[in-house]
């Protein structure tokens, strides 16, 4: 607090002191640390120059209206505008990453019975957590484990195989793997690539289309008993929208093969990205709150701009509050209770 008092460090970098202190991950520690350096305080500096430039341009247009001289014109606000919602947009992006850095995620294993979901569970977690056997309908209930992907803290669930059961434990068993896909940030649909398809396969592709997800082709190591390409048609069908999400996984949980793609794809499907080491990710929901503030003041600013519907003085009254929020973030206009409630984090040896 001294430190930010004395304009040594600015709010951020004080913020990223306690995310450091807090860290339980690697990679949480990693996001405090470029934090800390001042990743973030100068994507915003950079912005902020920005905007002071073209708030200084409109003013001295307002300021001598008659001299016929305009310091900026309306299609160049406009677009230098939309660079900096830009610049907005790629930082809040990294605002996923960063709370998924921070929470964690939920990836459930879902399909019908048999298809080798607790084989592929236990592949994942790296231990022999989930019985395995040839008898359909093993997994009864819910059985969670957590690992640590590529630095992400993941909570893998295994579920019970989905079909229309008659005894009533295995019923309440697929009543449960229904709510956890539901609120499954990823789902694992496991198919079993040596046996036709059948109708359960089908309505659990249909089921699950709107949601993320990721199809996996298992036991590869046997015959198969479907085509892949009728796989795809099949999921391609399943699909309305979301072109890039046909791809299929084909693993063999028995052998191994396939599953360093699938751990890769599950990464991809949770982040965006391929690796969560090479953004700036930005952890902190203050930041983020005050961020998409200042990007919906530019976004009227711009579309005041670009359908000519208000003078000057809204767009820049606009451009002011963008600002101001930037402001707020790295500490030169911060409450003195928001103040006070950073600050209060900061426990140490008490
Ligand atoms: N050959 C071969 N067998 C596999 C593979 N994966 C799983 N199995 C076998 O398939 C059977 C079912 O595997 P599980 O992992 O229990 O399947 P499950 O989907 O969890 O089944 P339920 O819990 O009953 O819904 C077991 O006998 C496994 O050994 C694989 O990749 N190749
Ligand atoms: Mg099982």
């Amino acid at each position: 607090m001294r430190a930010f008092l004395n304009g040594k460090r600015d709010l951020v970098q004080a913020e990223a002191v306690a995310d450091l202190i807090d860290a339980a991950t690697p990679l949480q520690a990693r996001v405090a640390f470029d934090q800390l350096e001042g990743t973030l305080t100068s994507r915003i500096t950079e912005m902020d120059a920005q905007l002071l430039d073209l708030i200084a341009r409109l003013e001295a247009s307002l300021d001598f209206p008659d001299e016929g001289y305009h310091f900026i014109e309306r299609g160049e606000t406009g677009r230098r505008v939309g660079c900096v919602i830009d610049q907005l947009d790629r930082l809040l992006a990294g605002a996923r990453r960063g709370r998924l850095i921070r929470e964690g995620a939920s990836v459930v294993v879902v399909g019908r019975p048999n298809v080798g979901k607790s084989s592929i569970f236990n592949a994942l977690v790296g231990a022999d957590r989930a019985i395995v056997t040839e008898i359909a309908g093993t997994t009864r209930d819910l059985v969670s484990e957590r690992a640590d992907v590529d630095g992400l803290a993941v909570t893998f669930v295994d579920t019970a195989g989905h079909r229309d059961a008659a005894d009533v434990v295995e019923r309440e068993g697929v009543a449960r793997a229904m709510r956890a896909r539901d609120v499954a940030n990823v789902l694992v649909v496991v198919l079993d690539r040596s046996q036709p398809m059948t109708s359960d396969d089908e309505r659990l592709l249909a089921d699950t289309a709107s949601q993320r997800r990721i199809v996996v082709a298992n036991k590869s190591d046997l015959q198969a008993g479907c085509s892949m390409g009728a796989l795809q048609l099949q999921l391609a069908a399943s699909h309305d929208t979301d072109a890039v999400d046909h791809q299929l996984i084909t693993v063999s949980a028995k052998t191994g093969a396939g599953l360093e793609d699938l751990r890769r794809a599950i990464v991809r499907k949770l982040t965006g990205a391929e690796s969560l080491r090479d953004e700036a990710a930005i952890s902190n929901m203050r930041h983020v709150a005050l961020l998409e503030h200042a990007r919906a003041s530019l976004v009227r600013a711009q579309s005041a701009v670009v359908h000519d519907e208000a003078s000057e003085e809204f767009v820049l009254s606009d451009l002011q509050e963008a600002r101001a929020r930037f402001d707020e973030i790295v500490g030169t206009r911060t409450s003195e209770d928001v103040l006070r409630h950073i600050f209060d984090k900061f426990c140490i040896g008490k």
